[in-house]
């Protein structure tokens, strides 16, 4: 089981390199991989079991950030209808790529955390509002997707894992709260 003892932090010089694509077939490594990635997720948004393995609740994570520097994520967005059980989106990526987006521009009110960041870091991170995202499932199928709003902010985060790319070095360091021009704001989730 992953817990936060494996997920490696900022300074590490993993979570700055440009993680290595995958070959299918996957070797079984990669695919429990996966498989851990994604019940991590879910065991952090559980707020039993996330307490008694101390687990900080996560949408994404990224190999890179549990040491793996290969091109994999997994993602496990909440539906935002607290009456529905499922997820709005929750998949396993391998080789995941945006391949168009939007102009528009998003970001979080609140700013972005990460796993791997142990600290509070302000500032608005500007992501794109709408992805088309191409990746392959664990079993080799080739998946296409359109995301927007929250699902696609989370994608970008960990696809930037993948490249060695943290939340922070996208915001402006002069001054971390200026919009860009239409910029549109998103709650973040309670809201
Ligand atoms: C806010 C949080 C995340 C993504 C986008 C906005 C995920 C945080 C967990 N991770 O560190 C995943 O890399
Ligand atoms: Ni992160």
């Amino acid at each position: 089981m992953i817990t936060m003892n494996e997920v490696i932090r900022e300074g590490h010089p993993t979570l700055r390199k440009k993680a290595e694509p995958l070959t299918f077939p996957l070797d079984s490594s990669m695919t429990e991989l996966g498989e851990e990635l994604l019940a991590f997720l879910i065991n952090s948004q559980d707020p039993e079991i996330a307490e008694k393995y101390e687990l900080r609740p996560g949408v994404g994570i990224a190999a890179p950030q549990v040491d793996v520097s290969k091109r994999m994520v997994a993602v496990h967005v909440p539906s935002q209808d607290p009456e529905s059980s499922d997820p709005e989106f929750s998949a396993i990526l391998v080789n995941p790529k945006i391949v168009s987006h939007s102009v528009q521009q998003t970001c979080l009110s609140d700013g972005e955390g990460c796993l791997s960041v142990d600290r509070e870091v302000p500032g608005y991170v500007p992501r794109h509002k709408r992805v088309t995202l191409e990746y392959y499932e664990l079993t080799g199928e080739k998946k296409k997707v359109r995301l927007r709003d929250f699902p696609a902010i989370v994608v970008q985060h960990e696809i930037d894992h993948l490249n060695g790319v943290m939340f922070y070095d996208h915001i402006d360091p002069e001054n971390p709260l200026a919009l860009p021009d239409n910029i549109e704001v998103l709650g973040s989730e309670e809201e």
